[in-house]
């Protein structure tokens, strides 16, 4: 089976593990969102990729859902020492990518190609393509100006009223190359249950990708990353209001509207299923809150077991 995941980080991860747990790996590619990449300390960061990479190669730390398992932070204490900006949270061997992707990128190397280097270095199996080898970065408008996605997320804690999102360079930034094809080529394009403003809209926002996913032959499905009209995991809820979105199942399918043809929600939103049918949405009711590798799996084989007929 061709099989294509729209993700953003820590609730894509989970279901990406899922789908190589039940199917191979070399059948998956990963669209992986690149709006949350920063520069911190002169380094290219790429958390989201670096999310799913992790994941995908058995070394993510599970408690925090990012970086590295079993991971140290000496070198960000003696940064500290230095009066370097800590906020945000780099890791001893983590550094090790960062080094190893600035480097190659200041060489001309690009994203994708990188990518693809540290998949193979780490024994991924799974293709990981950034949205694009070009620079888009998600912005977040709070009442004291513009932040980056990072400075919102980590440095403010989520903490401050949102009142708008844009992506900085996504109209003139192509796809990565393989990244369109794979959507039309799929047999199934999957939408992980990833934030629908800034993990999905980034790449949303790049010019052919709706309109792939509006033409691809294969059958679409999403996940959805609400649960009882709020997120599953981090400020989900917030940018969605900030975005005019209901924060429920209803509002990731607006978000998706108008190629968005399955949506897979929780039990306990089952009420939602008539208004989402209203849209034009089949509604797959599933438990879809990942707490454990078997429920990653059992997510994994509704999203696989999707019938045509049920689009
Ligand atoms: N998330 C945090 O909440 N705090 C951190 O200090 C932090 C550091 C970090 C370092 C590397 C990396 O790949 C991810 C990191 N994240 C951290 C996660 C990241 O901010 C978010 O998960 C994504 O950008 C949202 O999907």
């Amino acid at each position: 089976m061709r099989l294509t995941a729209i993700a953003g980080g820590t609730g894509a991860a989970k279901l990406l593990r899922g789908l190589v747990a039940v199917r191979p790996r070399h059948e998956l590619t990963v669209i992986g969102n690149t709006g949350d990449d920063a520069e911190i300390w002169g380094l290219h960061v790429s958390p989201d990729l670096d999310t799913v990479t992790y994941a995908l190669a058995g070394r993510l730390d599970a408690g925090r859902g990012w970086g590295l398992a079993g991971e140290t932070f000496r070198c960000l204490e003696a940064m500290g020492d230095l009066g370097a900006e800590t906020w945000f949270n780099l890791g001893d061997r983590d550094l090790a990518t960062h080094l190893y992707r600035t480097r190659a990128l200041r060489e001309g190397v690009p994203l994708s190609a990188v990518t693809a280097e540290l998949c193979r270095r780490l024994s991924v199996g799974a293709r990981i393509l950034p949205m694009s080898d070009a620079p888009v970065r998600t912005r977040v408008r709070t009442p004291d100006g513009w932040l980056s996605f990072q400075e919102y997320f980590v440095r403010e804690k989520a903490q401050v009223q949102v009142l708008d999102v844009e992506y900085a360079g996504a109209a003139a930034a192509s796809p990565a190359p393989g990244v369109l094809e794979s959507i039309r080529e799929a047999e199934l394009v999957v939408v992980c249950p990833s934030n629908p403003v800034t993990s999905v809209g980034p790449v949303l926002a790049l010019p052919g990708i709706a309109d792939a996913l509006a033409a691809t032959r294969g059958r679409v499905a999403a996940v959805s990353p609400i649960v009882g009209g709020a997120a599953v995991s981090g400020p989900a809820g917030e940018l969605m209001r900030a975005r005019g979105l209901p924060v429920s199942a209803v509002g990731v399918a607006a978000a998706y509207a108008p190629w968005l043809r399955t949506l897979v929600i929780d039990r306990r939103d089952a009420a939602l299923v008539p208004e989402l049918a209203h849209l034009g949405v089949r509604a797959v009711l599933a438990d879809i809150v990942m707490t454990d590798p078997e429920r990653e799996s059992a997510l994994a084989r509704v999203v696989l077991d999707l019938q045509p007929s049920l689009e």
